[in-house]
């Protein structure tokens, strides 16, 4: 029997305009050796510990960042690992921290050249590589909405990337109002992904000695989660009821606390002054099947077995996050790619073909037109 498409929709290229760009750089994001390796480094977020403030002096055994090799931008690289792991189609995005930082007044000619680059390496590979595109969110509000409409019209576009900042403001800022209004009316769903973390103070004083797992384990997935909550309750999905999002790491803690998050809603004396608290209301839930997709990078079947009961079988979307969860003895299986696929092996009984290849793939397919 055929085997059905795998697709990855959480997969990171840094096209070459782009690492160009963090090469000029001496601020974070930048790219840049360490002495005395000279292997060059990407520092793409704000170090969250001493110990990378530390090394970024050059003063700790471990480098900031991540070492830049090649699958961060060569897109054969790409191909290589999704032959290599049987992905069929991949649906690339900007890593973070995206187009954030860039000055407004160049941001939207930045957009339009890394978009394009990336399309063209898409086409590289027909059928293979779709993306999702940046957006030049620093600049002025015709920018955006211009680069919204021309992405609709290059061919393997498929819906955009962001992270939780917004213009600066979170997600909930109502001067976000009209991007989402945009992209709803161009059937392009956003991509959300984290990138800031939370405050350094979170991890305490012995928080370096732990790497970097506290900042990606729960940094990463709590700004996901407060992002996405603070959406909710500014009311974005009944001002802009078509809205898609797809949530990185499978909504970060959005599905485990969606009960208790809707609990505090309903118990809430200043909503329900505001008149907010209306029977007719959209819930979470509601906009958890609605508005919400998830994709499945949470690298266990508990967490995915939760995503898929809360969204729904038809919103969850198979990711690996590559390059980044590279296995440390370099070899060539990412166990992101393999854990993740066995974890949705695992949500579902044997038997149960269907529901696994819409995880795999179907929904990917489905919702973005690949
Ligand atoms: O491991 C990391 O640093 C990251 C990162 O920065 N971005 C991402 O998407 N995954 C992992």
């Amino acid at each position: 029997m055929a085997r059905s498409l795998v697709v990855d929709v959480h997969t990171h290229l840094y096209p070459p305009a782009y690492i160009e760009l963090l090469k000029e750089r001496k601020d974070i994001p930048y790219i840049r050796p360490f002495p005395p390796s000279n292997q060059l480094c990407l520092c793409n977020r704000p170090p969250q510990n001493s110990s990378a403030q530390g090394s970024a002096n050059g003063s700790s055994k471990v480098p900031p960042g991540r070492i830049l090799y090649r699958h961060y931008y060569e897109v054969d690289e790409k191909i290589a690992f999704m032959d290599h792991h049987q992905i069929d189609v991949s649906v690339i995005s900007l890593g973070n921290p995206w187009l954030d930082f860039m000055p407004p007044d160049t941001a939207g000619d930045v957009a339009i050249k890394i978009n394009d680059e990336t399309n063209e390496l898409c086409k590289l590979y027909p059928g293979r590589l779709f993306f999702f595109g940046a957006l030049p969110l620093s600049a002025p509000e015709s920018i955006i909405l211009a680069e919204i409409s021309r992405l609709k019209t290059v061919s393997q576009a498929r819906g955009i990337v962001m992270g939780t900042g917004g213009f600066g403001e979170g997600l909930d800022d109502p001067k976000l109002i009209p991007v989402y209004k945009a992209l709803a009316e161009s059937s392009m769903p956003i991509f959300l992904h984290p990138n800031y973390g939370l405050p350094s103070s979170v991890w305490g004083s012995r928080g370096s000695d732990y790497g970097q797992v506290l900042p990606l384990s729960l940094g990463f997935p709590m700004e996901t989660t407060i992002a996405m909550t603070r959406l909710f309750l500014s009311g974005v999905f009944d001002t802009v009821p078509d809205l898609q999002i797809i949530v990185a790491h499978s909504g970060g803690c959005l599905p485990f606390l969606a009960g208790r998050i809707e609990a505090c809603i309903e118990h809430d004396k200043r909503l329900e002054a505001d008149g907010k608290l209306t029977s007719d209301r959209k819930t979470l839930w509601d906009a958890v099947r609605n508005n919400i997709y998830l994709d499945g990078v949470i690298f266990d079947k508990t967490g995915l077995k939760t995503a898929i009961e809360v969204a729904g079988v038809d919103r969850v979307m198979f990711g690996t996050d590559h390059p980044f969860f590279a296995p440390l003895d370099e070899g060539k299986t990412f166990p992101a790619m393999t854990v993740n696929r066995d974890a949705a092996k695992e949500a579902f009984p044997e038997d149960d073909t269907e529901s696994y290849d819409l995880v795999m793939g179907g929904n990917a397919v489905r919702v973005l037109h690949l």
